[in-house]
């Protein structure tokens, strides 16, 4: 985690400049943990600029606000369920286990748009002025924080707190800028960004053989295994339960065969117990949290009495990693860190009392857990980060991280926590997508079908066909009902298997996407108004959304139907993937294409390994000069090769000379050689398209009708 940054204000690059309080010492703020390396500044802001912060202490907080026009648009402020559109909202940067309390007294896990934390803390919003013009407001704090947006930006805090502002000409170069500061999301394994498939839990062992066979008979395309806490002894940490998981390794090894990988669960509360050799250990070398006095915390968890690691510590990260690479020894692929706000659960919506002591080291100053709450899942997703690394040098690490903080993106994926089966919450999944790619984290997507109850089969139809098209595509479930894809009867299995032939023909674009997203820190998933920022119309819708910057989708987010969507300018065509069943027109969402643009998309398969083999097709929208281009970014799948040169980015173009159309290479960068493999040109005419066979390297020319 390097040094500490130093706080200095003025410009640090340009369009981004840093605003201390006045009458504070600059040198005495606690270093930044959103940066990615220390940035001191430049020098003073030029004279041009124009924003600055309004600073404000009261008896009990330091108040940083910034006026806004009545036509600007406010969205990030990282996980939040309601509308993207965040003006109006209050969000209190504190990460937190949400829950409802039910009538009769029981609390139940659940969030709604009046939940102010959840499970993730970005002290971060996005501003879109009236012109399209765009800036950013980071708190740079790691203290709970809330974030006021109903008049203007109001940020307050118990803490003094460096405010980063960002300048833009647009919003994307705004998100882009954010993570030149905060980091960018490293190219995951490409099988992650297969199809997934979760339940609390799938336990024993041979009921994991089971699911995994009936994928496979059933030719439901699905890539990854998830194992959930009922695998641990008595859900002790870096055990197995040995009636249930006896052989974790054999399990494992059984799922490779069958062309699956798997991600393991791990929670942060180590079970109080002596005896137990990991709490022995943490004892013995003082990796826990202690009170004020000194004593070691415990908290009433779902595996009892237990205490927590103190991840700020260095020697305590390096002990959880050497835990991690012992259990990644069993073969397991990824791994899920949840429970990491942290969240002792019982009751639930119980947290660690914030006079806790962090010790630190390492540029981390000792401190309160007040001070490091909200960077705690952060923490613990970078040292399990540190565990894939080194225990796989060769491969791509996959960590999916519940807690999280701005910066985050550079350990971990995520999701959106413990949703519930309800059109409502499938509605959410889009907007906390957005907002989530709008705040530096693009590989995310929420539990299909809800986490609590259990959804109709359309509804689960409806999830899966949106969630296909979310960056992390994975079915999740409570201990209630049966959320498998052929668990609602043959008609929505049906539609669950064409939703996701769909995204497995389009992972050639996905993958480009994560490409883009990992090398500019754009979203994958994109708010419709990215496509014109200066559209009013479009600054609040969150149900259709982009795809990268070429694909639109509209999904039917609603019971009874459709709706109508704004639509940016130009001519975005409809196409399908093969999935003409209208069955699956009610329920999935329709597809569209910028005009201008080339989407490569592939032959589907069971598996992400099996998608990028094969025939390649260009869906080609031309332009009204009749030209078109796009780009696909292929490498091995995994591995770092790519940094070192293999890799293959192909820009296609399309130009047409007369009613004759060439589609052709236009440019190629990288050393992978180009696969031998047909190509297929599909051409949108909005009137029906019209189809061309070449082979991929050389042009293929089509006539216009
Ligand atoms: O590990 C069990 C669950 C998990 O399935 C879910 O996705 C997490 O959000 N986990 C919470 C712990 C629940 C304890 C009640």
């Amino acid at each position: 985690m390097g040094m500490p940054s130093h706080q200095d204000p003025g410009l640090l690059v340009d369009g981004v400049a840093r605003f201390v309080p006045p009458g504070v010492d600059h040198a005495t703020l606690p270093r930044s943990f959103a940066l990615l390396e220390p940035l001191p500044a430049r020098g003073p802001v030029p004279e041009s600029w124009a924003l600055f912060p309004r600073f404000q202490s009261t008896s009990d907080a330091f108040v940083a606000s910034f006026p806004i026009d009545s036509d600007a648009s406010l969205y990030g402020t990282g996980e939040v369920a309601g509308p993207l559109l965040r003006n109006g909202f209050v969000t209190e940067v504190w990460a937190k286990q949400p829950f409802r309390v039910e009538a009769d007294g029981t609390a139940v896990p659940n969030y709604d748009e009046r939940s102010k934390s959840l499970y993730q803390a970005h002290p971060w919003v996005l501003a879109v002025r009236g012109n399209g013009s765009a800036f950013g407001v980071l708190a740079d704090t790691t203290y709970r924080l809330e974030i006021d947006l109903r008049d203007g930006i109001r940020l307050s805090c118990v803490e003094p707190f460096p405010v980063i502002v960002i300048e833009g000409v647009s919003p994307q170069e705004v998100v882009q800028r954010l993570a030149t500061l905060t980091g960018l999301m490293q190219m995951p394994p490409r099988w992650a960004l297969g199809y997934q498939q979760c339940r609390f839990s799938y336990y024993p062992n041979a009921r994991v053989r089971e699911l995994a066979k009936e994928f496979r008979t059933r030719a439901i395309p699905c890539d990854v295994i998830w194992i959930d806490i009922h695998y641990m002894d008595e859900y002790k940490v870096f055990t197995f339960d040995p009636e249930r998981f006896p052989d974790p390794k054999g399990i494992n090894d059984h799922l490779h065969a069958l062309g699956f990988k798997s991600v393991w669960i791990l929670d942060p509360a180590v079970k109080a117990e002596s005896g137990y050799a990991v709490y022995d250990e943490g004892v013995a070398e003082g990796h826990f949290l202690c009170d004020a006095e000194g004593h070691e915390h415990h908290e009433c968890t779902w595996t009892g009495d237990a205490a927590f690691p103190d991840y700020t510590r260095p020697e305590t990260r390096a002990w959880w990693t050497r835990l991690t690479m012992e259990f990644l020894d069993n073969g397991m692929d990824g791994v899920w860190v949840d429970l990491n706000e942290p969240s002792p659960i019982l009751p639930l919506g119980a947290e660690l009392p914030e006079d806790l002591r962090h010790r630190g080291g390492d540029g981390i100053a000792a401190g309160t857990h007040a001070q490091y709450h909200n960077v705690y899942g952060m923490l613990m997703a970078k040292a399990t980060d540190d565990a894939m690394r080194e225990s796989r040098p060769k491969r791509r690490p996959f960590v999916l991280s519940r807690s999280s903080y701005l910066g985050g993106q550079r350990y971990a994926a995520t999701w959106t926590g413990d949703n519930v089966s309800s059109w409502q919450h499938l509605r959410w999944s889009v907007p906390m997508v957005l907002n989530l790619g709008l705040s530096g984290q693009p590989f995310c997507g929420p539990d299909i079908g809800g986490f609590a109850g259990t959804p109709s089969p359309e509804l689960f139809a409806h999830w899966i066909g949106l969630g296909a098209f979310l960056p992390f595509c994975r079915t999740h479930n409570a201990l209630e009902g049966d959320q498998e894809p052929w668990s609602f009867g043959a008609a929505t299995e049906k539609l669950a298997r064409s939703a996701l032939t769909r995204r497995y023909r389009l992972l050639p674009y996905l993958y480009t996407a994560f490409y883009e997203a990992a090398t500019t820190g754009l979203p994958i998933a994109r708010p419709l108004f990215f496509a014109d920022p200066a559209d009013l119309a479009l600054r609040d819708e969150d149900h259709a959304f982009l795809l990268g910057s070429d694909l639109l989708v509209q999904p039917r987010l609603l019971e009874d139907g459709g709706r109508d969507f704004p639509m940016p300018n130009g001519q975005w065509r409809s196409f399908t993937l093969g999935d003409e069943d209208p069955a699956a027109e009610a329920a999935h969402p329709v597809l569209r294409l910028r005009e201008g643009a080339i989407v490569p998309v592939g032959a589907g398969g069971q598996t992400t390994e099996e998608a990028f083999e094969g025939p390649l097709t260009l869906l080609v929208s031309l332009d009204t000069r009749g030209r078109a281009s796009g780009r696909l970014y292929e490498d091995a799948g995994d591995g770092f090769g790519y940094l070192d040169g293999d890799y293959l980015l192909t820009t296609y173009e399309a130009v047409s000379k007369g009613d004759v159309v060439e589609v052709r290479i236009a440019r190629e960068e990288g050393r992978r050689p180009r696969s031998v493999r047909a190509l297929h040109v599909e051409f949108l005419t909005g009137q029906g398209a019209v189809h061309a066979q070449g082979t991929d390297g050389q042009p293929v020319t089509l006539r216009r009708r």
